[in-house]
């Protein structure tokens, strides 16, 4: 196995700085080599770029693997859409030779040359292929005994034949590792459905994206639980700004979102604080003094 680049995507920088640091304290914790990808851009988002023109896509998605390639390193992605993009890129060049001629057609005017020597991974992937559950739960200081509704997000099920994590109708992949910090995966209508967010429904259609997350809200909101857990940043955006959005409009929910890498960082005995919790715009009061008793009590 090579050692990792993270991929750290638009959304996380520019809005939920939290999730990289997050990601990194974990990463560390689990003594994974990795460093940044220097000088990456937009992945491109899949849902929007890969929409309007396909080489263009194709180029720039390219460009941030031969990055990785010249470090001889895979890429680790924290965000659904850049794992879907830079996947299906990497998928698409490694098998199609006109293509990559075309592409790499385009790299050469800035010295660069796609190979095809590199994997794209996702957290969840990786953790649950490289380490497993079982083994995590075993190193977990502080187990979270906290109800969470798991949102997997549409990119890292689907297309079927390109994600390999098995269950794409009914999938556990996901909730096992989230069961690993002592949580506990509650059921709820409409789990693998869209947050809303993604394909460019936010960017085009806001009302009917607000819908879609209304739908989703209104199902983990009965389910009963503690927290959202996402692992893509679009996703934790879509449903924390989105909680803003309707409650403009007399709609409470007040449910936090907490993307896989904090909420792990949690089980770890890191604060919320150093997750980046508090860069939430719902926060819970009540939710974080129940993770201050957890950590409290996983202490003594
Ligand atoms: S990069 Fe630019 S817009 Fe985003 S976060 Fe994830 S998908 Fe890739
Ligand atoms: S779900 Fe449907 S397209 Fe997606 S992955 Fe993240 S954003 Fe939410
Ligand atoms: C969703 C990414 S994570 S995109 O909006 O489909 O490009």
């Amino acid at each position: 196995m090579k050692d990792l680049s993270l991929f750290l995507g638009c959304v996380i920088p520019n809005r939920y700085p939290g999730i990289e640091k997050a990601t990194r304290l974990v990463l560390d914790r689990l003594g994974i080599k990795w460093s940044e990808l220097k000088e990456a851009s937009c992945c491109p988002a899949p849902g929007i770029f890969r929409s309007f023109d396909k080489v263009t896509w194709l180029a720039i998605a390219a460009r941030n693997i031969v990055l990785a390639e010249e470090n001889n390193t895979d890429i680790l992605t924290i965000c659904n859409g850049c794992f879907s993009s830079l996947m299906d890129a990497n998928n698409m060049l490694k098998n199609d030779e006109a293509l990559r001629n075309e592409v790499n057609m385009h790299l050469n005017k800035i010295d660069k040359d796609y190979k095809g020597t590199i994997e794209i991974r996702h957290i969840i992937e990786f953790l649950h292929n490289e380490i497993g559950a079982k083994n995590l739960n075993k190193l977990i200081e502080r187990p979270l005994e906290l109800r969470v509704a798991v949102h997997y997000g549409c990119h890292l099920l689907k297309p079927t034949k390109d994600r390999l994590l098995g269950g794409w109708e009914c999938p556990v992949f996901f909730d096992e590792l989230v069961e690993a910090t002592g949580a506990k995966s509650i059921p709820y209508e409409g789990k693998t459905s869209c947050c809303g967010a993604g394909g460019g429904v936010r960017s085009s259609m806001l009302e009917t994206s607000f819908k879609m997350t209304e739908y989703k809200l209104l199902g983990i909101k009965k389910a009963g639980v503690d927290c959202i857990v996402e692992a893509c940043p679009f996703c934790h955006l879509q449903y924390d700004g989105g909680q803003v959005e309707l409650e403009k409009a007399g709609k409470q929910y007040n449910i936090p979102v907490v993307h896989y890498s904090q909420l792990l960082g949690l089980a770890f005995g890191f604060t919320p604080v150093e997750v980046g919790l508090h860069l939430n715009a719902i926060r819970s009061p009540d939710f974080e003094a129940m993770i201050a008793q957890i950590q409290k009590k996983g202490m003594s």
